[in-house]
């Protein structure tokens, strides 16, 4: 198998004469596994096949699991000691780079995001391997010192084991890479499912990582349907622990699957994450931000700010700015260097998502600027749309759009914006925007969400956690907690002198 390896940072940006081949990465090995049929994924922006892959069966899982447990129970990974681990994730970085434009191609032609963006994603994922390799040495525990003359404590910390990996198709190689390598860094094994839309860069991962020294069976990767596969390793009894990212829907079936043998759960799902603009904000940098936030991959993005909750003194105003700047956008061929937003990556989906329009239009909602699809011989392309008037009860204001669908409700005071932004099952991220201090530490404390940008949006690095309050989710993910997530604590109690008897006291 040679996916990445004929590809280096010199290839030309273009379409593939022939689709791409891909087989699965079980127990160390390139295989089509029992794999009857094959899938064939065609680039969203064009309507060009442009990779193959096999469709797993529940016997792949099969494999898969046993070569993840044999690894686990039996291999290297989780006796050898950090450093040794640490070097494979440094290592597998290096090769990201190395092969980051074959890697960013694959991205924008399974996705329909801009090559620009998919670069910036693959350099950042190399960026959190990197970061992961130094949490594989600085993981540790804790000790007691303090029990009395004759006790001393220990707290250890353990991979939790065989870990399952189901990701989305919004962000394959960014979202990996919030998990896996931590996943790695603890000592866990990996049964990966990636989306069927999108796992070419999830397969070309697999195959650097054998380069990088990854020994056999600690990464599995299958291909194939959710509803089987996903399914599947959500139930299987010799899995530990499921991390899903994807729909709160499906969360759910995951959570009722994984009770079987009470898995340990990690799920980062969907959000309706707020932008809260007080009236002293500067405005123009939020209207910039506000665009970024719904315009950014197409709006199919869990932390994207999708409600707008303003003052109502400066509604009219931020409302006229964000509609100027979405005008300027550059929307399109996502192969050309100066696109900022590509096409939606499945028609399903952009279905999907102009049903929500045609909701909003027929619940009341004025559109102020978008609401169409753009056309395009071949891309899937909409106009960035903007809803006023919108009213809480909407349902264009409760439900996840995953599209570039922005929705505006005006706010009185202060008590009004956190009722409004808190009005919600969701719980992912939230905006805050104000020149003063007390309002934003205050909107800060008061809005439950797990991540929260005062002043901006969508910012950051792998040192923050992230992950959910509410129906957004279980667990963190990244920062020191995104390694420690993989782990049991085992507390240990040691006696240093004689013990009390009880029977002859
Ligand atoms: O997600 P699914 P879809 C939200 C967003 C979007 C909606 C639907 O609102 O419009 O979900 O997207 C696998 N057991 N988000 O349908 O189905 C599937 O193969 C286990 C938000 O694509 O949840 C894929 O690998 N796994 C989100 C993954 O689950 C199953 C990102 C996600 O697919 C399964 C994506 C099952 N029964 C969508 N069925 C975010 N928070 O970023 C499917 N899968």
């Amino acid at each position: 198998m040679l996916f990445v390896k004929n590809n280096d940072n010199t290839q030309r940006l273009a379409l593939p004469a022939q689709p791409r081949q891909f087989e699965m990465f079980i127990d160390g090995q390139w295989t089509r596994g029992a794999a009857l049929k094959q899938v064939t994924r065609s680039s969203p922006a064009h309507q060009v096949p442009v990779s193959v892959y096999q469709s797993g069966t529940l016997d792949d899982v099969e494999q898969a699991v046993a070569a993840a447990r044999r690894a686990f129970d039996h291999g290297p990974w989780a006796k050898s000691g950090g450093a040794y681990r640490a070097g494979v994730l440094l290592r597998t970085a290096e090769l990201i780079r190395q092969h980051s434009e074959a890697l960013a191609l694959c991205e924008t032609l399974e996705t329909g995001k801009p090559i620009s963006q998919s670069r910036g994603e693959v350099l950042g994922a190399a960026d959190i391997w990197e970061y992961a390799a130094g949490q594989a040495r600085a993981l540790h525990g804790d000790a007691f010192n303090n029990l009395g003359d004759s006790l001393l404590g220990l707290v250890t910390r353990e991979p939790v084991g065989v870990v399952g990996l189901i990701t989305p198709w919004n962000f394959p190689f960014f979202i990996l890479a919030e998990r896996l390598p931590f996943i790695l860094a603890s000592g866990c094994t990996v049964v990966a499912k990636p989306s069927e839309l999108t796992s070419g860069t999830t397969l070309m991962l697999a195959e650097l990582m054998q380069e990088a020294g990854l020994p056999q069976g600690v990464l599995n990767v299958l291909t194939g349907s959710g509803s089987l596969l996903g399914q599947a390793i959500s139930e299987h009894a010799e899995i530990d622990m499921v991390s899903f990212t994807g729909s709160t829907e499906v969360g759910r079936l995951t959570m009722a699957a994984a009770a079987g043998n009470m898995k340990k759960l990690g799920l980062e799902l969907g959000g309706k994450n707020p932008q809260v603009v007080f009236a002293d904000a500067d405005l123009d940098a939020a209207a910039d931000a506000i665009v970024f936030g719904i315009c950014f991959n197409a709006g199919q993005c869990c932390v994207s700010g999708s409600r707008l909750l303003v003052e109502r003194s400066v509604e009219q105003a931020l409302t006229e700015k964000v509609c100027a700047l979405i005008g300027k956008v550059r929307i399109g061929e996502p192969l050309e260097e100066g696109t900022q937003v590509g096409s939606i990556t499945e028609a399903r989906h952009l279905e999907r998502v102009l049903g929500y329009i045609e909701q909003g239009r027929r619940e009341g909602a004025r559109v102020v600027c978008g609401g169409q699809r753009i056309e395009s011989a071949t891309g899937m392309y909409l106009q960035p749309t903007v809803f006023a008037d919108v009213t809480p009860q909407m349902v264009i204001a409760r439900e996840e759009i995953f599209g570039p669908v922005l929705t505006i409700t005006a706010f009185d005071d202060f008590e009004h914006a956190m009722a409004l932004a808190n009005d919600t099952p969701f719980g992912l991220a939230a905006s805050i925007w104000s020149r003063d201090l007390q309002t934003a530490l205050q909107a800060m404390r008061q809005i439950k969400a797990g991540r929260v940008w005062v002043n901006t949006t969508i910012a950051g690095g792998p040192e923050l956690p992230s992950g959910g309050f509410k129906q957004s989710g279980i667990g963190r993910e990244t920062g020191r907690y995104g390694v420690e997530e993989y782990t049991e604590l085992k507390s240990v109690h040691v006696q240093m002198g004689a013990r009390t008897p009880w029977v002859n006291a």
